[in-house]
């Protein structure tokens, strides 16, 4: 009994073995043609061919995680589907931790990371500053934009104002849009024309809405409706790159309820928060953590109103343990 069971196995990987080699040899005979990914589905991958198509891929084993925005090289098998071959080297690329404390990529070849939120689910500073970190360790470019202005009754756009104005005074683009009445969208589309941009923020703050409006016809909700959770919502499953109708790409992301951070020395995170910098190397010790140390430049500036005291809290509360 056994020792069929394991006769049946090694004929299920001699089979395996052989197909590998046949496509390996199939794969040598045709040409190598260049592809963007637009999206990473486990083993497969979507590739945009330069004819424009879209080929459904299997990867060679050696290759890394591939991800939307990925120039790479496939050649065609001879089911209609291909075989990526190689990666090209990433000018950019976004990251984020995975549950194994590794670094995974999310997209790749990025020029902005678009961090979205809105008056619901409730923006949270701790989240932006997050990404601020990352976006300014990995120097990428971040907007932010405040989505769903539509719900918001003048006092309280006031007050979401107030809290982003932090941002706006520290250099960082806001933008306010809808994408239900389309405020703002001509801004937010001219902001990310020719460039290549990531939607990031949590789910249910209208990321592939926007990305909706600035694509007309794209129905990015339709390609969800296999993704629907438990409580019929649609959500965005995998990150997938689309391109704009006047240049460039968007690449529209899983919302995440928290961005974690790799671990990071107390100098990058330092280096993360902008208006820290001038001050930085000015502390009486050399690892201060800007709390109560003697000489401290950070808790200076604090005093004399130079730096924000969420920013400071929310800059503990990243490198807390
Ligand atoms: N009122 C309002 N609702 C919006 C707006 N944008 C998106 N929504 C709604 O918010 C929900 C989540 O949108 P979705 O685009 O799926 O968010 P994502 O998870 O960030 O991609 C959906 O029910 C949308 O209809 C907006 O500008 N105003
Ligand atoms: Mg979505
Ligand atoms: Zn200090």
């Amino acid at each position: 009994m056994s020792k069929r069971k394991v006769t049946h196995q090694q004929q299920q990987r001699i089979q395996a073995q052989q197909t590998k080699r046949r496509e390996r040899v199939h794969a040598l005979q045709t040409p190598e043609q260049h592809g963007l990914v637009i999206a990473h589905y486990g083993k497969f991958v979507d590739v945009e061919t330069s004819a424009k198509k879209i080929i459904h891929c299997k990867l060679r084993q050696h290759l890394p995680i591939l991800v939307p925005g990925d120039h790479i090289i496939w050649q065609q098998a001879d089911d209609g589907t291909g075989v990526v071959s190689a990666i090209e080297p990433r000018r950019s690329q976004l990251a984020r931790k995975d549950q194994h404390d590794q670094l995974r990529p999310i997209a790749a070849n990025v020029d902005i990371v678009v961090i979205t939120v809105a008056p619901l689910p409730e923006m949270q500073e701790l989240f932006i500053d997050r990404y601020l970190v990352a976006l300014e360790n990995l120097h990428l470019m971040p907007i932010i934009i405040c989505n769903k202005i539509d719900l918001l009754a003048t006092s309280q756009h006031h007050d979401l104002q107030q809290r982003l104005n932090i941002y706006a005074k520290l250099g960082y683009a806001i933008y306010y849009a809808s994408a239900t009445t389309q405020q703002g969208l001509t801004e937010l589309a001219s902001a990310l024309t020719h460039k290549t941009s990531v939607f990031v923020g949590q789910s249910g703050v209208g990321k592939s809405s926007l990305i909706e409006q600035l694509i007309p016809g794209v129905n990015l909700h339709a390609n969800e409706i296999s993704a629907q959770t438990t409580l019929g919502k649609h959500t965005t499953s995998t990150s997938r790159l689309y391109h704009l109708p006047c240049g460039g790409q968007v690449i529209d992301s899983p919302g995440t309820r928290n961005f974690d951070l790799w671990s990071m020395a107390l100098a990058e995170v330092s280096h993360g928060f902008r208006e820290f910098r001038e001050y930085a190397g000015h502390c009486k010790f050399r690892d201060c953590k800007h709390l109560s140390e003697p000489g401290c430049a950070i808790q200076q500036a604090l005093a004399a109103g130079k730096i924000n005291p969420l920013r400071l809290a929310n800059f503990h509360a990243i490198i807390a343990p």
